[in-house]
């Protein structure tokens, strides 16, 4: 396939400022007919042939200022419209009519129809799917649309901007129209039409403006909507407190639907999310989907300026809306829940999401300069690291000059299509910095490692860091330039207060962060005269690794006394993941290991010190993934002994503090139920505390208790899980996953939540259930949820399953994705990228993981998509 280049980017030759679409919708054969005012660009020869984006469109007829375009004026194909000789006049307006079959159309993308609701996806490249345009961001265009759809199957019928009138058309039909007086890209377009239920409120902007809201949701689940309202209200508020800004239109709606590709989309005034996004009660969802609804509703909130006011040069800018609106979002659930759990979560997200993909075979710079297929630039390097990137531009420049520059940044592109040098730019000049060794951020692929060794000399009262920074090399680019790395630290004193050194020699040393811009730093602290504990990366200040040796009795300390939550937290893991580790080892060794009393000891001093919030309590006595600890060991990864490592680890914390976590077990009922994050935190508290004690009294009896009187969704499935995952073919298990099944058969996201725990549960007999279960009624390979749900889960999350030593559980995998590809290309590329970490598996799995891949890369019909992922992946 093609490769794009950002070098090659050329602005169009035409502009489009106005389109007008007519939507006839019907179920098989909609006609889309597009009025488009085209305007030579200045400077561009009279005559030069217009060159438009199609997709699998077949064109009914074509106009040229009203008159229909001779057969030798223009050459069409699905892919392409060429208009080879443009009138000379410098606007001219063309009419395009469509012919589309939203009924087949099973790869999301464009017009098509879920649950009998017609729907649009147009990002990144699903405009063209509609009609012939310039489908590419910087080419912002004034949208009116009209809409004519059966009045019984569609009586709502939505698209952007605000509605401007509507009636009926006789014989069953009706029509509305829709003005969006924004400027914008085609990627933002959106149309909706079914029947719906309608969750109305309203909100009045900070200058005193009416807007109205709607929520649409599926007949029935109108209360299921109530949260998601709330959240956008408070987004609403936030943004306008927090950023000064105000929402621009008399309308904002949000339609949930159940077959989308990921989880929302940022349409102008017409949000689309992914109803597992939006949808949510007690009894139904939990915690955590609570916690992604408010961040994902706010996330498409954020975007109307972040995205859409400003948008997007190319494609190869993505972050510059999506790891900003990241921030934004990050900033705004830390600001409504607690910033420091919020920090932790964000953190382990990063770490299992995107540091995989960095030290892989897919990484790629935040702004990357190549791509064959743009839709597999969604990844977690664009958007978190993005958003990381973001956040140390503040770290570096201070909360206030950050400001001013996203200030400036606002008002320079208010209403235009900006490049990340736009951005950087806005905070070089509103701080008057110079940014261009930080701005390799964004351009240099790579986790910085950070090596580390602290000496004190109490004879000069001195404590002295060596610092030395590198970037290991990544596919195409193996030198790699110094980084500038915000740094944060502390020096701990014995009593756990931070030592204020007398003087600092070396590095530039401000506001407790080290400015790391060269290979190797010395910095010298005076006045010192007891050795401290060093405290690195506070509130993770940097996406890197850190490589230092420290003593079990530091890390401890820190991870009882930091100010700094985040780094307690950060303490705790490494002893964790070491301890793991050591164990690992033992047990490919068949050694038999004793784990540290005093870290046993402390993670019972966590559970019970009143002085530190559940939800950080739960994050603490969590221990590391299995993917977590593999990431560490780096290597000849055998994950049966690193599932058996971390048992063993958990085992001995479990039994060691029984009695305690029983008790506290007992004492902290969250009581009726709230959403909120206090809430919230005190069901995770409990609920890890249920997972050691069924992991130390080896009895299913409390988990199966606390299933049978659960009253919420978040308490029921997490003990669902522990009696699965701890006791697989349990008498109490095999009930329980019955009884949640026959209560739930009826509601597709709930049973999605059975899905997931039957595919997660650890262990060899995973794929023969995974197998049977993509033959359940109420799996359906077309529904991305669902497939999501169960081979999604299975291959990041059941790493004892997915990697089974005989690689029956790649194969069975990798027949799913060729199966999912035949409708769905981009959910299948997205899934394939579960085995991007092949290589670091121990050569037995690593040769079972390669011939798959192999496999699916030598067919011959594969889709761009997956031959891209795949491609890479083996590369
Ligand atoms: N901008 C969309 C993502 C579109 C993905 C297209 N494959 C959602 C978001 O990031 O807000
Ligand atoms: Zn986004």
């Amino acid at each position: 396939g093609q490769i794009f280049k950002i070098e090659d980017y050329q602005p169009s030759d035409y502009l489009i400022p106005e389109t007008k679409l007519t939507f006839e919708l019907q179920p098989e054969a909609t006609i889309v007919t597009a009025q488009l005012q085209f305007e030579r660009r200045k400077g561009v020869e009279a005559g030069t042939p217009l060159v438009l984006d199609g997709d699998e469109l077949s064109l009914v007829r074509l106009e040229l200022d009203g008159r229909p375009v001779d057969a030798s004026g223009y050459q069409a194909s699905p892919q392409q419209l060429i208009l080879t000789a443009p009138p000379a006049s410098a606007r001219f307006t063309l009419t395009v009519v469509t012919q589309l079959d939203p009924s087949r159309n099973s790869t999301l993308m464009g017009l098509y129809r879920s649950n009998g609701v017609y729907c649009t996806q147009c990002e990144p490249e699903g405009f063209r799917r509609i009609t012939y345009f310039y489908d590419r961001p910087d080419v912002l265009s004034v949208y009116t649309v009209r809409i004519e759809a059966d009045r019984a199957t569609a009586p709502t019928l939505l698209s952007n901007g605000n509605p401007v009138e509507q009636g009926d058309l006789g014989s069953g039909r009706h029509y509305a129209v829709w003005h969006d007086p924004f400027p914008k890209p085609s990627y933002l377009f959106a149309v909706v039409a079914g029947d719906f239920d309608v969750l109305e409120d309203s909100f009045i902007t900070a200058s005193g403006r009416k807007v109205e809201l709607g929520i649409y949701v599926e007949h029935g689940k109108k209360a299921r909507a109530a949260y998601a309202m709330d959240a956008l209200k408070r987004s609403m508020v936030w943004d306008e407190e927090v950023f000064g800004l105000e929402y621009d239109l008399d309308v904002f709606n949000i339609v949930a639907v159940s077959d989308f590709n990921m989880g929302a989309m940022e349409n102008k005034g017409l949000n689309v999310f992914n109803d597992k996004y939006i949808l949510a009660d007690e009894a139904t969802a939990t915690d955590a989907d609570f916690a992604n609804i408010e961040a994902i509703v706010a996330h498409e909130y954020f975007h109307n300026w972040t995205g859409n006011r400003i948008t997007c040069r190319d494609w190869f800018q993505l972050c510059l809306k999506e790891g900003l609106t990241v921030f934004r979002d990050h900033e705004f659930s830390a600001d409504q829940r607690s910033r420091p759990v919020k920090r932790i979560a964000e953190v382990r997200t990063l770490r299992a999401m995107q540091f995989p993909e960095d030290q892989g075979p897919l990484a790629h710079p935040v702004r990357p300069r190549r791509y064959r297929e743009i839709a597999n630039f969604y990844t977690a390097t664009v958007y978190e690291k993005g958003s990381e990137v973001v956040r140390m531009i503040r770290t570096v420049l201070g909360a206030e000059a950050f400001a001013r520059g996203l200030k400036l940044y606002i008002e320079r592109h208010d209403g235009e299509a900006a490049t990340i040098e736009d951005f950087i730019r806005a905070f070089e000049d509103a701080s008057e910095q110079d940014l261009s060794q930080f701005a390799l951020w964004y351009h240099q692929a790579g986790t910085p490692n950070l090596a580390v060794t602290a000496t004190h000399n109490a004879a000069d009262a001195t404590f002295r860091v060596e610092i030395e920074q590198s970037v290991p090399p990544t596919p195409s680019e193996s030198r790699k330039r110094l980084m500038h790395i915000p740094l944060a630290f502390g020096l701990v004193g014995e009593d756990g207060q931070d030592i204020v050194a007398a003087q600092i020699e070396g590095a530039q040393v401000e506001n407790g962060v080290i400015h790391v811009r060269k290979r190797k730093h010395s910095v010298v602290f005076h006045g010192i005269p007891k050795r401290p504990a060093l405290s690195l990366n506070r509130g993770f200040s940097a996406p890197m690794t850190l490589s230092m040796e420290q003593r079990p009795e530091d890390l401890v300390f820190l991870a009882r006394n930091d100010s700094d939550l985040f780094a307690r937290w950060q303490a705790l893991n490494t002893l964790l993941t070491d301890a793991t580790i050591r164990a690992y080892r033992a047990v490919s060794g068949q050694a038999n290991v004793a784990h540290d009393p005093n870290l046993i000891a402390t993670m019972g001093e966590m559970a019970r010190d009143d002085s530190l919030e559940p939800a950080f309590r739960a994050l603490a006595l969590t221990l590391p993934s299995e993917s977590d600890i593999a990431r560490e060991i780096g290597a000849n990864i055998n994950p049966d002994a690193v599932f058996m490592a971390r048992e063993g680890l958990a085992k001995a914390i479990a039994c060691a503090n029984a009695d305690q976590f029983a008790t506290l077990y007992g004492i902290h009922d969250a009581g009726e139920f709230r959403p909120d994050a206090a809430s919230a935190g005190k069901r995770a508290l409990r609920n890890v505390l249920l997972d050691y004690l069924s992991l130390s009294s080896d009895q299913p009896t409390y988990a199966a208790a606390q299933f049978a009187s659960a009253t919420n969704m978040t308490d029921k499935a997490a003990a669902l899980t522990i009696l699965a995952h701890r006791f697989p073919g349990h008498v109490e298990a095999s009930a329980a996953l019955a009884r949640f099944e026959d209560t739930y058969t009826n509601d597709p996201l709930v049973m999605d939540k059975w899905f997931q725990i039957q595919a997660s549960t650890p262990g060899a007999n995973a794929v023969e259930v995974v197998r049977s279960l993509l033959d359940h009624p109420a799996f359906s390979i077309g529904n991305p949820n669902r497939v999501r749900a169960l081979m999604g889960t299975f291959a990041t999350l059941n790493q004892t399953g997915f990697h089974r030593d005989d690689g029956e559980g790649y194969r069975l995998f990798a027949t799913t994705v060729l199966e999912v590809e035949k409708r769905n290309p981009q959910v299948a590329a997205r899934l394939a990228t579960a085995l991007r970490s092949w290589r670091s598996l121990e050569p037995k799995r690593q040769e079972a993981a390669r011939q798959v891949l192999v496999m699916i890369s030598s067919r011959e019909d594969l889709s761009s998509d997956l031959r891209d992922i795949v491609e890479r992946i083996l590369s």
